[in-house]
């Protein structure tokens, strides 16, 4: 079996028999690439057992080398000292080399997740996208100036790059989670320690190399790979670390919270969800079916803005949801790499037995699989990842099935009457990171808009955004927001500075003061 270092342009890495093996990625150097046998072995989704990677087991010792260099590269280096123009040129440098590579970077993508290639493609588009918008933001920032304070005050407020930033990311969009910190962050003259997730490493490693071509300078990024225990826990917890950029399950982010509280160190946390699909009766119904389904199967349903949760208006239900799961029943789940499929495997064997775990007899609690429901055994989906489209009516809002993240393509179907118990059910999870709503009714949709308490809502439209548009979210979502302005604020301190320009007026009283006896 061959191995290749990471970085090695052979033709066809991705997606051959070869195995990728990768280091860490510290101070500019790659150190610790694991040799066979050695390491965190991953295997392809859907393959049976094809060992596609090998990365290397951080330790607590690593992410401290790692955190010092972005400390010494933040507190001395050049990159926080460089101008706007000049990181956002650097990072418009590393959008080219991306787009450049981007069939490789999405075949990939593709092997290590299990998702469709044509779904990695945009991925790896929207990453190109998000890189260039965050070099425009990073040349455009500027503070404010304060002019109206009085006639001898001139104040002004300065965005200053928050400092050294650890970023923990998931296996589900592994290039796409990064994407949203790191251009960000390095606009912003951040320094980086990023942990990505152990299951799929490698595209981040990778454009760890290509932010080296690119100029950024040594110690700016700094990839450690490994377990959450041995290597997230520790850079959540880390002393060095300023701000703490943390993608993943709501249950890791308290972990995540707790680990920072020892330092008081700054979170933004983007946890999991539980969307709603709202279907009113007068939406147009053919839109709705294809967006309801895409909404849930895209990416497996491995996805945190998901619309896992169906809620559709009573007086077309039966004839909306016989629909659905017909035309789920047709959606073409496959390999990664072959170009047709719709829906891939899930992310490993472990993740395959938590969704089916929704799916018996005592989770679904009388509510009723129409379609989907067990893993496929023929022939073209071997290794037991394979999850087919699955619907699941009459499910009330008591439900586990309702309330918690599932993760995988499983839709529940909930029927409402009336605007009010549409908006009560959508609302009524912990989480708050989505909502989509399909209605001709533009008042409707605009009271929805109001009502849904998620950080986004999508309206006809589902699983959208741009790079302007922030994402985030509410209650055990998270906070803090990714993408947009606010997305490139996330990773500044305000600073105000106050001028007084003439003479002080004295606060003490300017007579001599009386001596003891004198009163
Ligand atoms: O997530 P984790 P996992 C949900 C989804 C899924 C579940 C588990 O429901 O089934 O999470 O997935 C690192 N301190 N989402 O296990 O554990 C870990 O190594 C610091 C929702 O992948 O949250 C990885 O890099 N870090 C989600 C990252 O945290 C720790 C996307 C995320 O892992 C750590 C993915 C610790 N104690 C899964 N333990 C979304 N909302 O986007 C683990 N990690």
């Amino acid at each position: 079996m061959s191995s290749a270092s990471v970085g090695a342009e052979a033709p066809g890495l991705a997606g051959t028999a070869e195995v990728r093996a990768y280091g860490q990625y510290v101070n500019g150097r790659w150190i610790e690439v694991p040799g066979e046998g050695e390491g965190i072995v991953r295997l392809a989704p859907g393959s049976g057992g094809r060992v596609i990677a090998r990365f290397a087991a951080g330790t607590p010792d690593d992410v401290a080398e790692a955190v010092s260099a972005a400390r010494r590269a933040f507190d001395t280096g050049p990159w926080p000292r460089l101008t706007g123009i000049e990181r956002g040129r650097v990072l418009l440098r590393l959008a080219a080399l991306l787009r450049e590579r981007a069939e490789r970077f999405a075949r990939l993508e593709a092997e290590e997740v299990g998702k469709p290639i044509r779904l990695a493609r945009g991925d790896v588009a929207a990453t190109v996208d998000i890189i260039e918008y965050a070099a425009g933001l990073a040349m455009a920032a500027h503070g404010d100036v304060h002019t109206n304070l009085g006639e001898d005050y001139t104040a002004w407020t300065v965005r200053e790059p928050v400092g050294v930033v650890g970023m923990i990311t998931p296996w589900n969009f592994p290039l796409l989670q990064v994407a949203q910190k790191l251009p960000f962050a390095l606009g912003a003259g951040c320094t980086t320690v990023i942990k990505p997730s152990e299951l799929t490493s490698g595209s981040t490693l990778e454009l760890a190399r290509l932010t080296e071509a690119a100029g950024v300078p040594p110690g700016v990024v700094n990839v450690v790979t490994g377990y959450g225990r041995d290597a997230g826990r520790p850079l959540a917890g880390s002393r060095g670390v300023d701000l703490l950029s943390f993608t993943g399950s709501t249950a890791t982010g308290r972990a995540v919270i707790a680990a920072s509280g020892e330092h008081a160190t700054r979170l933004s946390l983007e946890l999991g969800g539980k969307a709603a699909s709202v279907v009113f009766a007068d939406a147009d119904l053919d839109d709705a079916v294809d967006g309801v389904l895409f909404g849930v199967l895209f990416n497996q349903g491995e996805c945190c803005v998901s619309g896992a949760r169906l809620l559709i208006e009573e007086s077309v239900a039966d004839a909306f949801v016989d629909r659905l799961a017909e035309r789920a029943a047709r959606v073409r789940v496959g390999a990664p790499l072959d170009e047709r499929t719709e829906v891939g495997p899930l992310i490993s064997g472990d993740h395959v037995t938590k969704v089916l775990d929704y799916l018996t007899d005592e989770a679904l609690d009388g509510a009723r699989i129409l379609t989907g429901g067990a893993v496929l055994s023929d022939a073209a989906h071997g290794g037991g990842d394979y999850l087919p489209p699955t619907v699941v009516d009459g499910v009330g809002p008591d439900s586990r099935l309702f309330r918690e993240e599932i993760f995988g393509p499983v839709l529940t179907v909930t029927r409402f009457t009336g605007f009010e118990q549409a908006m009560d059910l959508a609302n009524a999870v912990d989480y708050g990171l989505a909502n989509t709503v399909w209605t001709k009714d533009v008042d409707k949709a605009m009271r929805a808009a109001r009502r849904l308490r998620s950080g986004r809502v999508w309206i006809n439209t589902t699983l959208d955004g741009s790079p302007q548009l922030p994402a985030g979210g509410m209650g055990a979502s998270g906070y803090g927001r990714e993408l947009g302005q606010a997305g490139f604020d996330e990773f500044t301190e305000v600073k105000s500075v106050q001028l007084r320009t003439g003479p002080r007026t004295p606060f003490f009283d300017a007579s001599p003061a009386p001596r003891p006896g004198e009163e």
